[in-house]
C-alpha cells in the first residue's frame, strides 16, 4: 500500500513537472479558468489545491448590466446586479469574476451627505447568494446587508449621514472569497458643505486599488500573497474612463492634467487584505482628507496610508509637463501592477 502511494506521488510529481516544463503553471489555473475549464479540472484532479470554477459558473459569462441611479429629492434609488462576468485582469489572463454589474471593482456610486440610499439588488448568479455591505451607512448588518438568494431580488434602504470615500462589498460567507473574486466597489458621500479646497481643484478623478489571488482559491486568499495588485479608475465626470482593476488599466488610459492644475483623487483601497501606501511620484500632496471627511484635513503628505477598505481625498499640483506615475509605495505591489499614470501637458 505504502509502495503504491509512493509510486502515485512520483507519477503526480512527474506530471506536475511536465506541466511546468510546458509552461502550464499548476498553481495558476485561473489563467485557464474561463477559456479552458477542462485543464482546470485536470490540474484539480492531480491532487493539487488548484483553483476551480464552481460547476454552475462554468461557461457562464454574463454581459455587464449598467447600474441605474435615479434621484428624487434626497432619495437616491440604485439598481445593481450581482453576476458572473469574465474580466481580463492582465493581458491574456481571463478571470471569471464574481461582480457587481459585471465590473470589478463594481460601479461607482456618488451621493450626498443627508441622502437616503435605496438599493435594489438583483442576484443573477444561478448558484450562490450575494449581498451588499456599504461602509457609508448605519444599519443592523443582519437585515441591511442580508443575503439575496440566487435569481432573487433584495431591497434595502439606508440614511447616508457621514461624508467619505467608502468601500462597499459583498458580505456573504465566506466574505474573503466574495471580495477577492471581485465583489467590491466605492461609494462617495459628498460633504454637505464641501471641502475647504473645492474652489482650487481643476481636475478630479477616482482611483481604486484591489488585489487578485489564484482563482477562487480561499487558501491562497487566506495564506498566500496577491498575484496581482492593481488600480482602476471610475468615471466621476462625463468623458472619463471607466475601467476594471487590471494590471494595465490606468497605464493604458492615463489620467490627464495641465501644467499648474490642482488634481484631486478620490481613492479607496478595497483590499481585501493589503494596505496601500499611496504616493504620487514627482509631487507632494498639499491637502489630504483621510477617509474623505473634511474634518480629517492633513497638509503636505508624501504618502497616504490606506488600510484595507480605507479611503481618502488627496490633492496635489503638477508644476511641470511630464508623465507622473502613482503607486502604492509597497513596491512589491507596485511591481505586481499597482502603478498608474497622470499625463501632464502644457
Ligand atoms: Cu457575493
Amino acid at each position: 500500500m505504502r509502495k503504491m502511494t509512493f509510486r502515485l506521488i512520483i507519477v503526480l510529481s512527474t506530471f506536475i513537472l511536465l506541466l511546468s516544463a510546458c509552461g502550464v503553471k499548476t498553481d495558476d489555473g485561473a489563467k485557464q479558468a474561463s477559456a479552458d475549464s477542462e485543464k482546470t479540472t485536470e490540474t484539480a484532479n492531480a491532487g493539487s489545491k488548484a483553483p476551480e470554477v464552481i460547476k454552475p459558473h462554468e461557461g457562464l459569462n454574463q454581459e455587464p448590466v449598467p447600474i441605474e441611479i435615479e434621484r428624487d429629492g434626497t432619495d437616491v434609488y440604485v439598481k445593481m446586479t450581482t453576476q458572473i462576468t469574465d474580466i481580463e485582469i492582465e493581458p491574456g489572463y481571463m478571470y471569471k469574476a464574481w461582480t457587481f454589474n459585471g465590473e470589478a471593482p463594481g460601479p461607482l456610486i456618488v451621493i450626498e451627505e443627508g441622502d437616503t440610499l435605496h438599493v435594489e439588488l438583483d442576484n443573477m448568479d444561478p448558484a450562490i447568494p450575494h449581498s451588499i455591505d456599504l461602509h457609508a451607512v448605519h444599519t443592523n448588518p443582519a437585515t441591511g446587508f442580508a443575503d439575496v438568494e440566487p435569481n432573487e431580488h433584495g431591497a434595502f434602504s439606508f440614511p447616508a449621514s457621514s461624508p467619505g470615500v467608502f468601500m462597499y462589498h459583498c458580505a456573504t460567507d465566506p466574505v474573503l472569497s466574495h471580495i477577492a473574486n471581485g465583489m467590491h466597489g466605492v461609494i462617495i458621500v459628498k460633504p454637505k458643505d464641501g471641502f475647504p479646497t473645492d474652489d482650487e481643484v481643476d481636475q478630479e478623478y477616482v482611483v481604486i486599488q484591489n488585489e487578485w489571488y489564484k482563482y477562487n482559491d480561499l487558501d491562497d486568499m487566506t495564506n498566500g500573497v496577491p498575484s496581482q495588485v492593481v488600480f482602476s479608475t471610475k468615471a466621476l465626470h462625463e468623458g472619463q474612463p471607466n475601467t476594471n482593476g487590471t494590471t494595465t488599466a490606468v497605464k493604458d488610459e492615463p489620467l490627464k492634467a495641465k501644467v499648474g492644475d490642482k488634481v484631486r483623487i478620490y481613492i479607496n483601497n478595497v483590499g481585501p487584505n493589503e494596505v496601500s501606501s499611496f504616493h504620487v511620484i514627482g509631487t507632494i500632496m498639499e491637502d489630504v482628507y483621510l477617509d474623505g471627511n473634511p474634518a480629517n484635513h492633513y497638509k503636505g503628505m508624501q504618502t497616504v496610508m490606506l488600510p484595507a477598505s480605507g479611503g481618502a481625498v488627496v490633492e496635489f499640483t503638477l508644476k511641470e509637463a511630464g508623465t507622473y506615475p502613482f503607486v502604492t509605495h509597497q513596491f512589491n505591489h507596485a511591481t505586481k501592477g499597482a502603478t498608474g499614470i497622470i499625463e501632464v501637458t502644457e
